[in-house]
């Protein structure tokens, strides 16, 4: 059981959007990613704040691949903040850039931050426009001055968004839970990695809500 103090604590919804998800099957769909709404809502009654993410991103950039086998290819040219290709995914208005159904709508959270907004940027963690860290999104400065100390976590996709936007979190000096139950990912050793990884940062790793309690 992890004692949590309703009033100085956040639930951050990360990219839990129908782009990741079996409902847009052409984008990129993480299997069961359909399925942590309950977690998720269950994650935010323990927490004052609640926050998402979402990936913004445009119909036309560098980094979307344009056959099935440039994904996970570089992206060349001068691109600092491009890493490698993916499928279109999330775009403005899409179906794939709503959040899944189950969850609040836009307006019922405290704070919703778009990213990947710029075609040249492809940003995972949700707390920086950019690769290098240094464009906040707002989102830990909101925290911030909200007084939250822990961030209940989950989301979209395990080892890419909510593993960077943890490790962001953590390193802005929040205290991070990372609800296992609120997230689904891709490849289960990359995502045993991630999680081992944010577990040495000093995470707490939950596999449910039902391990909470409030304090
Ligand atoms: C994500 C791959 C590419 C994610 C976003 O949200 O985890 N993964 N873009």
């Amino acid at each position: 059981m992890k004692k949590i103090d309703r009033n100085t604590s956040a639930a951050f919804d990360v990219d839990a959007q129908r782009g990741f998800t079996p409902l847009c099957p052409n984008e990129l769909p993480v299997p069961g990613g359909d399925t942590i709404v309950e977690e998720l809502n269950a994650q935010a009654v323990f927490a004052r704040v609640r926050v998402a993410s979402k990936d913004c991103h445009p119909n036309k950039a560098p980094w979307i691949a344009s056959s099935p086998a440039e994904v996970l290819t570089p992206v060349a040219g001068n691109y600092p903040n491009l890493d490698v290709k993916w499928p279109a995914h999330c775009v403005v208005g899409t179906e794939g850039n709503l959040l899944i159904p189950g969850l609040p709508g836009e307006n019922d959270y405290d704070l919703v931050v778009g990213k990947g907004i710029d075609p040249e940027k492809h940003p995972y963690g949700a707390c920086y426009h950019d690769l290098a860290n240094s464009e906040s999104t707002g989102v830990i400065e909101f925290l911030k001055e909200n007084g939250i100390k822990p961030v209940i976590v989950g989301g979209l996709a395990t080892e890419y968004c909510v593993h960077q936007t943890a490790t962001q979190l953590l390193n802005a000096g929040f205290a991070v839970v990372l609800n296992l139950g609120a997230c689904r990912g891709l490849d289960a050793q990359v995502i045993e990695k991630a999680v081992e990884g944010l577990r040495n940062l000093g995470a707490i790793v939950i596999e449910s809500a039902a391990e909470l309690n409030a304090a």
